[in-house]
C-alpha cells in the first residue's frame, strides 16, 4: 500500500530531521529553578513575537488556556466563549472542574463572536450576578473550518471589553496560520488581547508544547498555576529547541498548508453527496459535510482509512481534513481523488 495520508490533524507532524538535530543539541538545565537556557531563550524568543512582555512554555494548548483563565478569573467569574470554542468543547471542561469558572456560550457567526451578543451578555452589577470577567476568541476557529478573524473583527471586540473592563484571551492554537492569511506580523494578531495561547506542536510541528504569551505579572502567576497542575518542567530544553526550531523555521511554509487545503477543497467541492463552501476554506482545514443518503461521516473514514487516507469524524455529518508539513500537494490530490472515488461507488 502507498503511504498513508494523514489529515486527521495537524497534531500529526513529526519533527523533521532538522528539528531532532536542534534537539539532541539543546542546552539544558533545570527549568523549575529558571535553569534551562533553552526554555529561556524559546520563551524570550516567545514575548518577542507576539509583541507582549514575558512568555511561559507550557506542555500544551489545553494546559496554556487553562492557566490563562485560572491566571484571569477568580472562582465564581463568567467568560464568554463561542459555543463551538475548542475552551469549550474539548477541554474536558478544565475551566469549570478546575477553576470554579462558568462559561457563557454565545454562537459566533463562522467562529466570530458578534459584539452586540457580547455586549448583550455581559452580567450587570447585580447580587445576583456571577462577575463576567474575560472574553475569549479562536483564531484561527478550529470548528468554524479554520476560519480567520480579522483585525477589524478583533478591534472591534476589544472595544467592547474596554467599555466594560473585561480582560481577553487568545486560544491562537494557530494563531500563526491567521498570520499568515492576513499576511501580517504574528503581534498583530495579538495585539488586542491580554493573554495569547499560541500551539508549536500543530502546524509549525514541534512534538510538544505551547507559549502563553501575556503581561510579566500575568506570566508569574499562571507559572505557578502551571506549577500546581504538574506543568513544571525540568530539562524542557530538549523540547523548547524544537519550538525555537519551529518559529525560526516552519511558520512561513504554513502558507503550502494553505494552498494544499484549497487545492483539496476545490476537487472535492462538486462531489455528489458532499457538501463543502469554498468560503470557509481560509487556512489548513477543510470541513465537508456528507450527505446522509450516501453514507455517515463515520462511514465515509472509515472507507477513506481502507484506501490509505486518515481523516476525522465530526458528528455524524461532517467530516474534516486538515493539511499539514506532512503531507504534500501530490498528496492532497490524491487524497481528493480517493474521496471522489469512494462516492461515486456509493451512487
Ligand atoms: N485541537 C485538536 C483537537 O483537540 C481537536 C485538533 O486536532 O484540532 N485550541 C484549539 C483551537 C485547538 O484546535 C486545540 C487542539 C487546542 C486548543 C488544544 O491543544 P492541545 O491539543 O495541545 O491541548
Amino acid at each position: 500500500m502507498n503511504k498513508i495520508i494523514d489529515l486527521r490533524s495537524d497534531t500529526v507532524t513529526k519533527p523533521s530531521e532538522k528539528m531532532r538535530l536542534a534537539m539532541y543539541r539543546a542546552e539544558v538545565g533545570d527549568d523549575v529553578y529558571g535553569d534551562d537556557p533553552t526554555v529561556n531563550r524559546l520563551e524570550e524568543l516567545g514575548a518577542e513575537l507576539f509583541g507582549k512582555e514575558a512568555a511561559l512554555f507550557v506542555t500544551s494548548g489545553t494546559q496554556g488556556n487553562l492557566l490563562a483563565l485560572l491566571t484571569h478569573c477568580r472562582r465564581g467569574d463568567e467568560v464568554i466563549v463561542e459555543a463551538n470554542s475548542h475552551i469549550f468543547l474539548y477541554e474536558v471542561g478544565g475551566l469549570s472542574a478546575l477553576g470554579g469558572i462558568m462559561p457563557r456560550c454565545i454562537p459566533g457567526d463562522n467562529g466570530f463572536l458578534i459584539p452586540e451578543s457580547v455586549e448583550n451578555s455581559i452580567r450587570s452589577e447585580n447580587v445576583h450576578h456571577p462577575i463576567t470577567r474575560l472574553i475569549c476568541v479562536e483564531n484561527t476557529h478550529n470548528l468554524a473550518g479554520g476560519a480567520v478573524i480579522t483585525i477589524e473583527q478583533q478591534n472591534a471586540l476589544r472595544q467592547v471589553a474596554d467599555n466594560y473592563q473585561l480582560k481577553m484571551h487568545l486560544d491562537g492554537a494557530r494563531a500563526f496560520n491567521a498570520a499568515v492569511f492576513l499576511g501580517c506580523p504574528v503581534a498583530e494578531v495579538a495585539q488586542p488581547y491580554d493573554s495569547v495561547q499560541v500551539c508549536l506542536s500543530k502546524g509549525l510541528g514541534a512534538p510538544v508544547g505551547s507559549l502563553l504569551v501575556g503581561k510579566k505579572d500575568f506570566i508569574a502567576q499562571a507559572r505557578r498555576y502551571r506549577k500546581m497542575v504538574g506543568g513544571g518542567m525540568r530539562q524542557a530544553g530538549v523540547i523548547a529547541a524544537a519550538g525555537i526550531y519551529a518559529l525560526e523555521n516552519m511558520v512561513e511554509r504554513l502558507a503550502d498548508d494553505h494552498h494544499n487545503a484549497k487545492l483539496l477543497a476545490e476537487k472535492v467541492a462538486n462531489v455528489k453527496g458532499l457538501g463543502l463552501d469554498m468560503r470557509s476554506v481560509d487556512t489548513n482545514i477543510v470541513y465537508c459535510k456528507v450527505d446522509e443518503d450516501y453514507m455517515s461521516a463515520v462511514e465515509l473514514c472509515d472507507k477513506l482509512r481502507e484506501k490509505g487516507v486518515l481523516a476525522n469524524a465530526m458528528g455524524s455529518d461532517r467530516v474534516r481534513f486538515v493539511t499539514h508539513h506532512d503531507v504534500t500537494t501530490e498528496q492532497c490530490q490524491q487524497a481528493a481523488g480517493i474521496i471522489n472515488e469512494i462516492m461515486m461507488a456509493d451512487r
